[in-house]
């Protein structure tokens, strides 16, 4: 498997992930979406709606509004709990994170062709110990990273369907963003567009679990 180092704390691995498990990871992501629907979230205080749209799966999931953006564990409109992480998540996480306690929230964002998320950071977790793990889905799409002060050098980097990133330590803090999908590049996705899964830490992970000290 080829491991690339972009950057200090940022780790891509182009088709960690088979094009069989592609297809069983898009059957699992429609089970998520038939419970747990696409949402459009909208921009703190100004309600401008993003042109991704997200779920969650696992125990948290982070959504945005007029009030700001968290973590929380039910739906944003059905009230219902996210459901569970499908198993080829959980197994990506032990993989590549690197990291000894189990993601609790993985934030699923569908773009089609036009959309792009504009360059920011991930703080509304507790944990920066712990890295996010990143894995696309369809259509390609050019990702940007720089380091933790906005206006800062950034380098761009193509994302492939089946390709896996991991973001840690000085790069957990890094802005980021995606300026654009390469419209009808896979054929994974029966409409196109693009999927992308963060798998992530959110809280602290509890003194005694994390003790070596346990009996
Ligand atoms: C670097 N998603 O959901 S994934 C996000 O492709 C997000 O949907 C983009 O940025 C996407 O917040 C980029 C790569 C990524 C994810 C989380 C990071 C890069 C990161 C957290 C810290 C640093
Ligand atoms: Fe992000």
């Amino acid at each position: 498997m080829t491991r690339l180092v972009v950057a200090p704390g940022v780790v891509h691995w182009p088709g960690y992930l088979p094009p069989a498990a592609q297809t069983a990871l898009v059957a699992d992501l429609r089970e998520v979406a038939r419970i747990a629907p696409f949402f459009q979230p909208r921009m703190p205080k100004t309600g401008k709606p993003f042109s991704v749209r997200m779920t969650n799966c696992g125990d948290l999931g982070w959504v945005s509004d007029e009030t700001g953006y968290r973590y929380q564990p039910l739906h944003p409109a059905t009230g219902a709990p996210w459901p569970p992480m499908p198993a080829i998540l959980k197994q990506a996480w032990r993989d590549l994170a690197g990291y000894p306690h189990p993601p609790e929230a993985c934030l699923v964002n569908f773009y089609q062709a036009d959309a792009k998320m504009g360059l920011h950071q991930d703080r509304d977790e507790q944990d920066f110990d712990a890295p996010v793990v990143s894995l696309s889905l369809g259509d390609t799409a050019v990702f940007r990273i720089g380091g933790t002060q906005r206006g800062g050098k950034t380098v761009s980097l193509k994302l492939a369907s089946g390709d896996a990133l991991l973001f840690g330590g000085e790069a957990r803090l890094a802005y980021h963003g995606i300026d654009r999908i390469l419209a009808g590049s896979s054929a994974l996705l029966p409409q196109s567009g693009r999927i992308n899964l963060t798998l992530r830490r959110v809280t602290k992970p509890d003194a005694c679990a994390s003790s070596s000290l346990r009996a």
